[in-house]
């Protein structure tokens, strides 16, 4: 299988995070993705490559011009504004109101949490847009089963949105670049907030999320069972809370009814945003979920027998990353 990684995503190393706690170590780090690097190394069958260059055309399509503006010229202007070099990070949200025209200023505009912006950060995030994109390219090019190795992961970044340590949707941009009728299917144990958005109009894409119920977890105000799309994309997003505490059963019991709307869908591919923070263990996570239960989400969705694009989230146990890894795509080697 190959494995499109690009090592520019080091460059977006933010040294703290602003949560309820105060300033925290940042969970994000560039660590999460050698890890997962070096398993896959270590293991026959995956072959490495890094992306191809790309023209930013694709970008425009899922995200809004203004935001693309803000997220690569923001961090020079904040620190020659003098604020903090540590990284930008907003403090007042727009929440529907106007568009400020000076770019320091944009910053609770274009963002819905405190997740930061260093400098790199657009880099990395680029490097890990052109990762999805190179990666749906081989899929087109006849493979069965590719594996994007994003970060900065991207499934919480909207059209116009960044937070959740996401700034440009690789997924999104993956399934866009397919084309076709996808099913993008979110695993990350934090609803795909970004993704939703992007696709809720849509009749070309079924977005099915399982993740922990927003009525007590991050992001807390998407993700309900009752979000399923609108205007003619109705039905086309599907949202699967579950409980603290999920386990493997529960777990594949309720994948077994999103892959029966993916059967029902009849799509062209499969795009996966594969979260690690849904495994038992996770810092930012309460699921119960072990590495044999993700063995068999790998091997449920194997068996679909799709192309099948495999977008790396989030995931934050640095020791059980390239264990998880494995155990999700080895169904698909
Ligand atoms: C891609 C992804 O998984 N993004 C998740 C963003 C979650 N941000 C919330 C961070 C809250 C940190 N709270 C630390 C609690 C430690 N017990
Ligand atoms: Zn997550």
């Amino acid at each position: 299988m190959k494995v499109v990684y690009s090592d520019i995503h080091q460059h977006h190393a933010p040294e703290r995070e602003l949560t309820r706690e105060g300033y925290t170590p940042y969970f994000e780090c560039p660590q999460r993705a050698e890890t997962i690097l070096q398993a896959l190394r270590a293991t026959p069958g995956f072959q490495i490559v890094p992306p191809s260059a790309h023209p930013a055309d694709l970008l425009r399509k899922i995200h809004d011009p203004g935001y693309l503006h803000f997220l690569e010229g923001i961090y020079p202007a904040w620190v020659k504004a003098s604020e903090p070099a540590s990284g930008v990070v907003p403090v007042t949200f727009a929440q529907g109101g106007r568009r400020p025209a000076d770019l320091v200023n944009q910053t609770g505009y274009y963002c819905f949490d405190t997740t930061p912006i260093v400098g790199g950060t657009y880099e990395a995030a680029l490097a890990a847009a052109h990762c999805a994109q190179s990666a749906a390219e081989l899929l087109l090019g006849g493979g069965k089963a590719v594996y994007a190795l994003c970060r900065p992961p991207g499934h919480h970044a909207a059209t116009a949105l960044c937070g959740g340590y996401c700034y440009l949707n690789n997924a999104a941009l993956a399934a866009t670049r397919l084309g076709g009728r996808v099913a993008l299917l979110d695993i990350d144990y934090h609803h795909g907030n970004g993704t939703q958005e992007i696709f809720y109009a849509s009749d070309q894409v079924l977005f099915l999320s399982l993740h922990a119920d927003p009525d007590h977890a991050y992001p807390f105000f998407w993700g309900f069972a009752d979000e399923r799309g609108k205007g003619k994309g109705e039905g086309c997003t599907r949202n699967f809370p579950l409980p603290a505490g999920t386990a493997d059963q529960c777990y594949l019991e309720t994948l077994d009814q999103a892959l029966a709307l993916i059967q029902s869908f009849g799509p062209d591919y499969l795009v996966l945003s594969a979260g690690f923070d849904l495994l038992a263990g996770d810092p930012l996570g309460d699921f119960a979920v072990s590495l044999e239960g993700l063995k068999r989400i790998g091997e449920k969705l194997a068996g679909l027998r799709l192309p099948t694009l495999v977008v790396q989230e989030g995931g934050y146990n640095l020791g059980k990353l390239g264990g998880a890894a494995l155990a999700l795509l080895g169904p698909f080697a």
